[in-house]
């Protein structure tokens, strides 16, 4: 019989990925997913629908009643709760909805397995936000590991860092095995497209587009306008990215490197949490600049505009992530490099935008001769 593990979030972009690696692992995977008035949602696990092992399951983790069927059901070997509001700038504007599900759901779960099935092994998604403007020093490195002590800077930070306490408590007064990932930054081509990172490639993929279908050569657009990129001749002009402080410096790894840790941390003899990392900062101008690079453009300066809209009220500055345990103990190493997690972003992002566009062309062209 196939070992059973329920994944929260499944909709979403760690989600995907963990559900693949534990179809691949020979799990019977039950993915949840919140009730959604269109069938919109589903893009990121479209290919895994048909696979007899995946099992799509409308929950919300908010709903204690909901979580607790859901074990009595299935009681599974192990249970990844990602589900969350995990945007830092939309906690500030929706602080007890994101504390609902960021605090709320994890409880539900904790409590169900200790009442209905405490085998279940539990793994929450944990966030380096938690460590918010701490770090340690050696020499001129800034850092953070488990031991650094957490200073979060916003509503998701905190409900976040109430959940890893929660998990901690669960795991000392009742045994359960329960564990958290501090996940730093991860991206990938499925990363949600307002988070800083994908906002940037997508934009970049439909600019390039946007030359490419008008036979535009980048020399001749010009940024002399605030907001908005024009060619002289050319009628269609294109809006300037709007981005907010491009100074703090994220650690970022590729997600599919961070689901294999967490499947890991599920495998080992005793429930420890681990810092995920790459070990290696940048800023979001260093991501800019690679990313614009991809294009062939040098200076992203003339294509971008600051816009206040997106500053945060508190600001995490500096993320980088010490692994030192993570690979003495779960022998994790991340593959995928800084560049090449950008060049993967801009290349998926190019040709997402040119299969767009050839779709909304083919089927403009049905409506023109039906
Ligand atoms: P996404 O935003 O891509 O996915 C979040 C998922 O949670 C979506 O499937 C969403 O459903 C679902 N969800 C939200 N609210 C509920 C609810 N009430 N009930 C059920 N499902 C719900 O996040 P990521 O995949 O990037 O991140 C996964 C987890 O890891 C999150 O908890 C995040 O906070 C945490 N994390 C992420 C990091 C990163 O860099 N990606 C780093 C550290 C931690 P829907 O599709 O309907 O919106
Ligand atoms: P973060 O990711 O807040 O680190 O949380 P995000 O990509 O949203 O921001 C990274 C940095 O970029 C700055 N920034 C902008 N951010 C967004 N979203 N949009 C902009 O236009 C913009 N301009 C500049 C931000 O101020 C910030 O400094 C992510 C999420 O996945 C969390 O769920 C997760 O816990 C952490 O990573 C680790």
């Amino acid at each position: 019989m196939n070992k059973v593990a329920i994944v929260t979030g499944a909709t979403g972009q760690d989600g995907s990925y963990l559900s693949e690696l534990l179809l691949e692992e020979g799990y019977t995977v039950i993915a949840l997913r919140r009730r959604s008035s269109s069938e919109k949602g589903l893009e990121r696990i479209q290919h895994l629908l048909n696979n007899d092992n995946f099992k799509l399951v409308e929950a919300d983790i908010t709903d204690s009643g909901c979580v607790n069927n859901l074990i009595q059901e299935y009681k599974p070997s192990e249970i990844y709760n990602l589900a969350a509001q995990s945007h830092v700038g939309t906690s500030f504007k929706q602080p007890s909805y994101t504390s609902q599900v960021n605090l709320q759901g994890p409880i539900n779960f904790l409590e169900a397995i200790r009442l209905l099935s405490p085998s279940t092994k539990f793994y929450q998604a944990s966030t380096s936000e938690m460590f918010g403007k701490n770090y340690e020093q050696m020499g001129d490195t800034k850092y953070q590991r488990e031991t650094t002590a957490f200073v979060p800077q916003s509503p998701y930070a905190v409900a976040k860092l109430a959940a890893h306490e929660m998990v901690r408590i669960y795991r000392d007064s009742y045994g359960l095995f329960a564990c958290c990932g501090i996940l730093f930054n991860h991206e990938s081509e499925r990363r949600g497209e307002n988070f800083v990172t994908r906002k940037i490639t997508k934009w970049i993929g439909n600019f390039q587009n946007w030359l490419n279908s008008n036979n535009l050569d980048i020399r001749y657009v010009s940024a002399n306008s605030e907001s908005i990129l024009f060619v002289s001749g050319v009628q269609e002009s294109f809006p300037k990215l709007r981005l907010g402080n491009l100074d703090a410096h994220r650690d970022w790894g590729h997600a599919q490197d961070y689901v294999e840790a967490m499947y890991m941390m599920l495998q080992q003899d005793s429930p420890e949490d681990y810092v995920i990392a790459t070990s290696e900062t940048h800023s979001v101008r260093e991501f800019l600049t690679e990313a614009f690079n991809e294009i062939g453009i040098t200076n992203f300066e003339p294509y971008v505009v600051i816009d206040p809209e997106f500053y945060r009220p508190c600001e995490v500055d500096w993320l980088l992530g010490h692994t030192g345990k993570a690979r003495d103990q779960l022998g994790w190493r991340p593959k995928v490099s800084f560049q090449e997690l950008v060049q993967r972003m801009v290349r998926s992002d190019i040709d997402a935008s040119r299969k767009e566009k050839l779709e909304r062309s083919s089927i403009q062209e049905l409506e023109e001769t039906s």
